[in-house]
């Protein structure tokens, strides 16, 4: 991660992480309603319906999650969408759903909120103002994206693992979808990444409003019936069984972050696989989203792994700092309705720069 030198024209900000354990209450997060939806088909385009909503029906235990690795179809990671799904989609509400504050995928805040317990991983995001809100997407130099591109295609066969659970765990709502006779007993069909189902959802944290999109798994509801509301969502997860308190530990920790991605869309209900080391699905465990936080607290340990209150003060010291700097304030300087889609001439906001570097907080200047 490079953060430019100054010079004249050039301000930067830092904000440093919250103390651990902190024990101010932290900003109330709104329960999110929802905007609207879209789908990715088979080919990436998109659909403003829900045609790639999937039903959830359990997966068998014993499933093997190997299946179907060959015949899959990957999404083509090289193509930097931007927010084109989000604003597209945005396009067709009420102005007054959408305008105000900060609009952006969900997995941006979630790794906002994640940042106070990131030993690791840090990250770049880009923050610009239209139309009264500040959109907010990732940074992602070429050379951080081929390295992580490395990274997950020596991960290939496990995180395909998480992708077929996710197949034989649902039921596609596509009345004329084919599936290989020669499939095990449970598969939903091969497995294709272009293909998602997107909410969209309006929230706030404390005082600044919200409008997130994010990739749904699928929903509790009867194959071939409409979307039935956010409280039937359903996130799904892999992870290998747990057999020692390391392994143990190791789950608490990463609970965190499917808390805060399934809190964040308000999907109530996060379903766990767990599988063995050859691929072979040996349970499944479902967990309450909002319950999360108080389980964790309630492990017996010294420090618990993580709480909830940081990770809330972090997001909205951080969007705070963003809403700030990159609002302008200064009537005389307007900018035209549309997206940031490259081929949109740009208007004359100035692009902020925010990058997390991790144990020490979030640096913000512009570019
Ligand atoms: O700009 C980018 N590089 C990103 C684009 C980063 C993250 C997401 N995206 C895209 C996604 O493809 C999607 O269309 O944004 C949209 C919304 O994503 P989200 O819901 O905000 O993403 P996140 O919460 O990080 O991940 C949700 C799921 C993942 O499932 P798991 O169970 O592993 O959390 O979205 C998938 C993945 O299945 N996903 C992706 N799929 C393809 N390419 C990607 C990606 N880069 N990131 C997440
Ligand atoms: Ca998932």
């Amino acid at each position: 991660m490079s953060i430019p030198s100054s010079s004249s024209s050039r301000t930067s900000h830092f904000l440093p992480l919250p103390p651990l354990p902190i024990r101010t209450s932290p900003p109330l997060y709104r329960k999110p309603t929802l905007i609207t939806t879209y789908s990715h088909q088979p080919d990436r385009s998109i659909t403003h319906d829900d045609s790639s909503m999937a039903y959830y029906r359990p997966a068998i235990i014993g499933s093997d999650l190997n299946y179907g690795y060959d015949d899959r179809v990957e999404r083509d990671e090289s193509i930097d969408e931007h927010l084109d799904g989000l604003c597209d989609a945005l396009r067709g509400v009420e102005k007054g759903e959408r305008r105000g504050g900060i609009i952006t995928w969900r997995g941006m805040i979630t790794r906002i909120m994640t940042a106070p317990y990131e030993d690791r991983e840090g990250w770049e995001m880009t923050a610009i103002a239209l139309d009264g809100s500040v959109y907010v997407e990732l940074h992602d130099p070429p050379e951080v994206r081929a390295k992580r591109r490395n990274q997950q295609a020596s991960w290939a066969k496990q995180s395909y693992m998480g992708y077929s659970y996710e197949s034989f765990s649902t039921v596609s709502g596509e009345p004329n979808q084919e599936i290989s006779e020669d499939a095990p007993e449970g598969w939903g069909g091969d497995v294709n990444t272009n293909v998602q189902w997107c909410n969209v959802v309006r929230s706030a944290i404390g005082d600044i409003p919200l409008c997130l999109g994010g990739e749904v798994d699928c929903v509790k509801a009867e194959p071939g019936t409409p979307h039935p509301g956010l409280d039937q969502c359903v996130e799904l997860k892999t992870n290998k069984v747990i057999e020692n308190e390391k392994q143990e530990f190791t789950f608490h920790k990463k609970l965190l972050k499917h808390w805060a991605q399934s809190w964040l869309l308000g999907i109530p209900e996060i379903q766990v696989g767990f599988r063995d080391d050859s691929g072979i699905l040996r349970s499944q465990r479902a967990f309450e989203t909002e319950k999360i936080p108080r389980f964790i607290a309630s492990i017996p340990s010294p420090h618990p792994p993580w709480q909830p209150q940081p990770t809330l003060h972090f997001l909205h010291a951080v969007l705070h700092l963003v809403l700030t700097h990159a609002l302008p304030t200064d009537p005389l300087v307007s900018f035209p309705k549309g997206s940031i889609h490259p081929e949109n001439p740009l208007p004359p906001a100035t692009i902020w720069r925010f990058a997390f570097i991790p144990r020490r907080g979030c640096e913000m200047y512009n570019v």
